[in-house]
């Protein structure tokens, strides 16, 4: 008879590139999502500069960077005291890990990753490894942790089924070292990804057929956190919709990519639904619909903004916040180390 399936202990884990500005996007997607699970799990919120150094950056505008996006994780009401926020590089496990899982991930399962695809474009040959391998540390991210649960953006879905395969794998590939130390049936969770509410993707405000992204040049693409009221107000008037009023119900927004985008964006701003914001502007022109959206925003990132704006003037205090966390997350991985070393094999 197989050992049971342990229950693993819930633990949230979650990243964020220190790649530029954070956007509406990353907020929704991610953040939101962020502040809400601390009230319910223990949660280790990263920032991930190993993966940001998969394409070219400048070194002193990666360190401000990586400053950056620990103060918007402040700003939005994580708790660093009762949960732990670092950056990646500070624990060396995450990487050690990493080559652990690339000897159990299979070549094809990288091949189809869609994100590689779209990062590297028609120059694949120059792409860097890193970029290619970006989802075997993100695994390793997860895993070093045994973390439960993700909440991430739409986008990142691909890359958590393929946690799950390299944890399952891992397990399958050392089930005997692994019962023999007395893990059951599994060393490694298969987490699970959480990806919920009206806004999981939200989109470019030029193309409603693409990503809102850090990295696409046209600033008006995006809303960054940090744009003051008048940027925000001028982006949103200047958004793409279609001539047609909005319709009464969600049914009606299929085919309007950017009316749909719009809707999904006041909605997730309000904590509300798509259905109860085409109740109220159902049948008008986007006109009213967009000053009463630039409103909401304003009212919600501005005190973000604000925050980020007085973090950022002081780097001591996020630099003492991640060293902290850093070795707080370090003990966790460190324990979780040593024990794949003794089911691999290796002599420590
Ligand atoms: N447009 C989006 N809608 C919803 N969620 C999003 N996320 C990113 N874009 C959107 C989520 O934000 C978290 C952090 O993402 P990231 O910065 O680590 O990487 P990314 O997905 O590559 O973000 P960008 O903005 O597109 O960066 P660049 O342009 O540098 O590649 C993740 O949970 C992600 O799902």
């Amino acid at each position: 008879m197989s050992a049971p399936a342990p229950a693993f202990k819930p633990l949230v884990f979650s990243g964020v590139q220190p790649t530029g500005n954070l956007h509406l996007g990353n907020y929704l997607g991610a953040l939101v999502k962020f502040v809400d699970m601390q009230k319910t799990h223990d949660c280790v919120y990263c920032v991930v500069d190993l993966h940001a150094i998969t394409v070219a950056q400048e070194p002193r505008e990666l360190t401000a960077n990586i400053r950056e996006i620990a103060a918007a994780f402040i700003a939005s009401g994580i708790d660093a005291k009762k949960h732990i926020v670092f950056n990646q590089s500070q624990v060396a496990e995450h990487a050690e890990l990493a080559w652990v899982f690339n000897c159990v991930a299979r070549l094809g399962w990288l091949n189809r990753m869609t994100q590689f695809k779209e990062k590297a474009g028609k120059d694949r040959e120059n792409a860097s490894i890193g970029l290619y391998d970006y989802p075997v540390l993100m695994a390793s991210d997860i895993l070093v942790y045994r973390a439960t649960h993700v909440p991430v953006g739409d986008d990142q879905k691909q890359h958590l089924e393929l946690t799950r395969d390299i944890a399952q794998k891992f397990n399958n590939d050392y089930a005997a070292p692994i019962a023999a130390a007395g893990h059951g049936a599994a060393f490694f969770p298969l987490p699970e990804p959480i990806i919920q509410g009206p806004a999981t993707r939200v989109m470019s405000l030029r193309d409603g057929g693409k990503k809102m992204s850090k990295s696409e040049p046209s600033d008006y693409s995006r809303i960054n956190l940090t744009d003051d009221a008048d940027a925000i107000a001028q982006k949103i008037r200047k958004a793409k919709t279609d001539p047609e009023p909005l319709p009464g119900d969600v049914e009606g927004l299929k085919g309007r990519p950017e009316a749909d985008n719009l809707v999904g964006i006041f909605a997730a701003l309000a904590g509300t639904d798509k259905a109860t914001v085409l109740r109220d502007f159902g049948g008008q022109t986007f006109s009213p619909f967009k000053t009463a959206l630039a409103d909401l925003m304003v009212t919600k990132l501005s005190p973000i903004a604000a925050e980020m704006r007085r973090l950022r003037a002081d780097p001591a205090f996020i630099d003492g916040v991640l060293r902290d966390g850093s070795d707080r997350a370090r003990a966790i991985a460190a324990a979780n180390m040593k024990a794949v070393k003794d089911i691999v094999g290796f002599v420590r």
